[in-house]
């Protein structure tokens, strides 16, 4: 394979030089800066996620900020999530959408003060459309990314080295709610959130001078736990369910499709970008729906570079848009963006190259007994 030519355009995170001693071996591009995607034992690192605790450079999460007067309105418009009663302190998952209802990003928005509010997004440029609509609607409001950069640390012992390291008020955090806190001086906020459904807390570090410090810090406190690196993992994240927006959606994917609806609020104001699209959809039921794919036999096989075609009967029903081996099945699994004829019990086949691969449609999250 050719290599991926780095410039600088593709920004290194705060944590870049750490993540280079602990052994990384690939880089995704994420926000035009580096994000980690393996080290050295890719199930190692699942077994470390899922039965202990990691720590992930996910700098590459990068926060829009929406600050000034209008900053709450503009969220709002921005977000068909009712974020009125939102209070500080409080994060919710959204799905950006743009004026056809079709997803342009799933931030995270997070209440930083009544008038500031963050998208932590995901890989797409906010920025520019959030600095786009609020000149257009002539909002008071200045648009940036400020110098804040997200350690994740994510597994079941997470929440004991976090505790261990601030206190055990971080116990109490609700789902993606967070605090202000300090380490040896470097300025963060703690939230409970992060890629995974393994549980786990994400170090919003604001200071990017402070990277290697934040990093060593974790690791030191993690250590009697076995902390070790880690990174945005494909088969927990399928196995359970999350959405990756950049891979699982395409330029006209909505929220009902990719199984987003229960974070859509359909009373939000009728300005709120994409909302009159969003209810019609809702009346009318999508096209498409999200199923996971398991397919037959137990042969890994590494690698999903295209969306693959699904075929019933030989006619094409939809797009395998991930895949992975399932350590928790043992067999290789995918998501499906299939059309609504389809469901979950249903035989297909996955062109996979030049073969087809029989497979079975099944219910998200997977179960072991889904094989
Ligand atoms: N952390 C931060 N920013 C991010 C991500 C993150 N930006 C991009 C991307 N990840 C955002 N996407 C998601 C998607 C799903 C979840 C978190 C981030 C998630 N969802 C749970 C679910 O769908 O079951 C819970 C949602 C809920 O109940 O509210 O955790 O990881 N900083």
């Amino acid at each position: 394979m050719p290599e991926l030519g780095i410039h600088t355009r593709l920004r290194r995170s705060p944590y870049y030089d750490a993540t280079v001693a602990e052994g990384v071996s690939a880089f995704i591009p994420y926000n035009n800066m580096l994000l980690p995607l393996a080290y050295t034992d890719p199930e190692a690192e699942y077994r470390r996620l899922t039965e202990g605790v990691a720590m992930w450079d996910v700098g590459g999460e990068r926060q829009i900020q929406l600050k000034g007067p209008d900053a709450a309105a503009l969220a709002q418009i921005l977000c068909p999530r009712d974020l009125s009663k939102a209070v500080i302190g409080q994060g919710k998952y959204v799905a950006v959408c743009d004026h056809r209802g079709s997803i342009l990003n799933d931030p995270i928005a997070l209440k930083i003060d009544d008038d500031c509010w963050w998208l932590s997004i995901a890989d797409s440029d906010i920025r520019m459309w959030a600095r786009c609509v609020a000149a257009e609607r002539g909002m008071d409001v200045d648009v940036s990314e400020p110098d804040v950069s997200p350690l994740a640390v994510q597994g079941p012992d997470a929440e004991d080295v976090v505790a261990s390291m601030f206190g055990d008020w971080v116990r109490d955090l609700k789902y993606f709610w967070f605090g202000d806190a300090e380490l040896n001086g470097i300025p963060l906020k703690v939230a409970r959130s992060g890629w995974s459904k393994q549980g786990g807390f994400e170090l919003y570090l604001m200071d990017g001078s402070r990277g290697i410090e934040l990093w060593n810090a974790v690791k030191e406190a993690g250590a009697p736990w076995n902390i070790g690196p880690g990174y945005p993992t494909p088969a927990e994240r399928m196995e359970n369910g999350l959405v990756s927006w950049g891979g699982d959606c395409d330029d006209d994917t909505n929220p009902f499709e990719v199984r987003l609806g229960r974070f859509v609020d359909l009373d939000v104001p009728d300005d709120v970008i994409g909302i009159q699209v969003l209810r019609r959809i809702a009346e009318e039921g999508p096209k498409r729906h999200q199923l996971g794919i398991v397919f037959e036999g137990d042969d890994p096989k590494p690698g999903h570079l295209v969306w693959y075609d699904v075929l019933v009967d030989g006619e094409k029903v939809g797009d395998m848009t991930c895949g992975t081996w399932s350590y928790k099945l043992e067999r290789n699994i995918g998501f499906g963006l299939l059309s609504v004829s389809t469901q979950i019990g249903d035989s297909v086949e996955v062109r996979r190259g030049d073969e087809l691969v029989p497979a079975r449609l099944t219910d998200i999250p997977f179960r072991r007994e889904d094989r």
